[in-house]
């Protein structure tokens, strides 16, 4: 564990936590909404959620990652950064050994120039994402990716999504 880790008073749980769910924004992205929805969307699905807010810096991630070993780390990005934070920081994350099984998953506004090509997606599931959810997808598919996990409680119905309004 570097240095800066220890600075953010990171250790690592043994066991990971099942019942838990990280929600976090990365270090360019000060917008905070996407956040408080994620958290009542993760929190219906039965799961506790712990949101790590805004700006949140690569190594805080990282040990945060490490010492509650979640269920599942949800990144939300919508400053049009998200694509190459997102490669950065889940390319950091993965190469801990504890965190390569742990489902990491990226949504919003990823891009500067609307939707992420398919090849930019690609490159988002290649580097260690195990799905992107960007913003023309709607929530649906996120709900059926976290209903699936093991920790998923009160499972709600997942609706049909609607046209965008
Ligand atoms: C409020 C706002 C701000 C406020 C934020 C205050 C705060 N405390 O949050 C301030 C003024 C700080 C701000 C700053 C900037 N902003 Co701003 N902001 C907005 C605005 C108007 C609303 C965002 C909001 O709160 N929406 C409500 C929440 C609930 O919804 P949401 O963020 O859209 O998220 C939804 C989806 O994206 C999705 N989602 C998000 N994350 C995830 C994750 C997963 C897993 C899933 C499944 C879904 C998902 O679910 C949410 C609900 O549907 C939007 C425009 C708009 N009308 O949306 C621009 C907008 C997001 N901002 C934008 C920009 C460019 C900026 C700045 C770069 C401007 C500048 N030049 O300084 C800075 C960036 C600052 C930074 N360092 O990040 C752009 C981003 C464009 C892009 N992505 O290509 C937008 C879209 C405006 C625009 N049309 O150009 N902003």
């Amino acid at each position: 564990m570097s240095e800066e880790m220890r600075a953010y008073g990171g250790s690592v749980a043994a066991v990971p936590d099942r019942h838990t769910v990280i929600v976090s924004s990365m270090a360019s992205d000060s917008h905070t909404w996407n956040l408080v929805y994620l958290e009542l969307l993760v929190g219906e699905l039965g799961f506790d959620v712990v949101n790590l807010g805004a700006c949140v810096p690569d190594e805080l991630l990282e040990s945060e990652c490490l010492s509650r070993r979640p269920a599942m780390l949800v990144l939300s990005s919508v400053n049009g950064h998200g694509y190459q934070d997102g490669l950065r920081v889940v390319q950091r994350l993965r190469a801990f050994e504890e965190l390569r099984a742990l489902p990491v998953v990226i949504g919003g506004k990823l891009g500067v120039g609307g939707p992420l090509t398919e090849e930019e997606t690609g490159q988002l599931l290649l580097a260690g994402f195990d799905a992107v959810f960007d913003d023309h997808q709607g929530a649906a598919s996120f709900r059926r990716f976290a209903a699936a996990l093991p920790g998923a409680g009160a499972q709600l119905p997942v609706r049909a999504e609607g046209p965008a309004v």
